[in-house]
């Protein structure tokens, strides 16, 4: 086992990890900004060390300072949370070349999957179910038009170096091609520097189900069910949910052995997620896979009663998956609060909390790195944590959550929160029949 891991991120994720090395008998190292002196993952981590200005790109997203910082204190591995350096296949390389663990996937991995055409490639011949589409990249725009055709619209070009929805395109009709494609591509070449595209149907108010996995160095795998994250606003998630009001016993087996199989076709170690669309008819197609530990974890912890940062930790040191089946049998929901202002438009607004008080009771976590007289930065995400209820049904985490945001105060001028919005949304009548796509924030509105 590891002696000594280095935590290459910040706020609640950092200190979610070093939790688990306390737990582990593990020494934690926490690299940080001058923005992030004073936060709980520089008191509680055995070591800190400063790597640069609040700007991520001279700090978190640094590789030489972390790197150093690893060397200086003798880290035998790096965890890189989520975001930042988390999926950064040069970042997971070179940690290998100076004989640091990363606690992730392997850079070839990394660009495997980062590349959604060439994943989708390796899905379809694992025999994962995916949206029909495109084999491989398109030529051209002639060849759009052609593909498009046997596809049959509604179709949706797709940046291959994609994710987070950009360069990506709804084609309703033939007419719209052209102006999608040039703009598409642009937007792919901007953001990725690479204008690669692909083309899927367009699947209509699917839902987004994702599934847990993990994989050890031995091929064994198995996956611990689904989250439900349709409730998003421009792909930033709000709420996540587990077991999905949508799932099915037997979709859910069969999301569940899609998964596993490709989890053991790509020989994935560690834990992962594999993301799905779900259309009405209950169709599921695998969207994309994602190679670090998420936001949403937690809601899976809760459900299945185990740590997934420390089966993360013991498959990157060698370890075999702790079991191959997972039952949940309780119900737990997520509500990410953010320093924004739902009633304008979820515009960010940062300042300092002056007044913090966390709900508490049975069946309630919260995950987060903040306290009174904490400054939320603007050089970085707006979340400020995450609260979680687990209950015998969904109707009782509901209940437990109304309760628990009436507890929460978070007060600081200029500081609004998205506490508001869950508030009414665990009123909706849509909400709570589960009745809802990754639309529902399209036409969600705030009273
Ligand atoms: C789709 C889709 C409909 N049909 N693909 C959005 C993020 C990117 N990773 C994939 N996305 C989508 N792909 C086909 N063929 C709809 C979306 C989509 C979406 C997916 C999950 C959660 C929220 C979403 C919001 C808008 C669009």
């Amino acid at each position: 086992m590891f002696k000594k891991i280095l935590i290459a991120n910040r706020g609640e994720i950092a200190l979610r990890i070093i939790r688990t090395c306390k737990e582990m008998g593990i020494k934690s190292v926490v690299v940080y900004s001058t923005a992030d002196s004073e936060s709980l993952p520089v008191r509680f981590a055995d070591e800190a060390v400063c790597i640069g200005p609040p700007s991520s790109s001279e700090s978190y997203l640094k590789i030489a300072n972390i790197i150093a910082a690893a060397e200086i204190t003798n880290a035998d591995a790096i965890h890189p949370g989520y975001g930042f350096l988390s999926e950064n296949s040069k970042f997971s390389q070179i940690c290998e070349d100076h004989g640091i663990k990363f606690i992730g996937a392997s850079a070839a991995m990394i660009d495997k999957m980062g590349d959604k055409a060439s994943a989708k490639t390796t899905m379809l011949k694992a025999k994962v179910p995916c949206v029909p589409g495109s084999k491989g990249l398109l030529k051209n725009l002639a060849d759009a038009y052609k593909q498009a055709e046997v596809i049959g619209y509604p179709v949706m070009i797709k940046a291959t170096a994609g994710g987070g929805g950009k360069g990506m395109r709804v084609v309703w009709a033939k007419t719209e091609m052209e102006e999608h494609w040039d703009s598409a591509r642009a937007e792919s070449a901007a953001a990725f520097g690479n204008d690669g595209m692909y083309m899927e149907k367009f699947v209509e108010e699917p839902r987004h189900i994702e599934i847990q996995v993990a994989g050890d160095m031995y091929g064994n795998a198995c996956h611990m069910s689904e989250r439900d994250c349709s409730i998003q606003r421009r792909h930033q998630k709000l709420v996540e949910e587990t077991p999905s009001p949508f799932m099915t016993e037997e979709l859910r087996t069969a999301m569940g052995d899609a998964s596993v199989k490709a989890v053991k076709a790509i020989k994935y170690e560690g834990v992962g997620t594999v993301e799905f669309l779900v259309d009405k008819h209950r169709n599921f197609y695998f969207m994309e896979m994602n190679t670090r530990i998420q936001v949403e974890h937690t809601i899976t912890e809760e459900v299945i009663n185990f740590d997934l940062i420390k089966e993360q930790i013991k498959l990157a040191a060698g370890e075999k998956i702790t079991g191959t089946e997972y039952i949940p049998r309780l119900h737990a929901i997520q509500c990410r609060i953010n320093a924004e202002n739902p009633l304008k438009g979820f515009i960010p607004c940062p300042g300092t909390i002056t007044d913090y008080h966390e709900p508490g009771g049975h069946g309630i976590r919260i995950d987060s790195h903040v306290y009174a007289g904490y400054t939320i930065s603007p050089y970085y995400d707006s979340m400020i944590s995450k609260l979680i209820t687990v209950a015998q049904t969904r109707e009782e985490a509901i209940t437990k959550m109304k309760r628990a945001l009436s507890e929460y105060i978070i007060e600081g001028k200029g500081i609004s929160t998205t506490i508001p919005f869950h508030q009414q949304l665990m009123e909706d009548k849509s909400f709570n029949e589960g009745n809802f796509t990754t639309k529902f924030m399209e036409t969600f509105e705030m009273k």
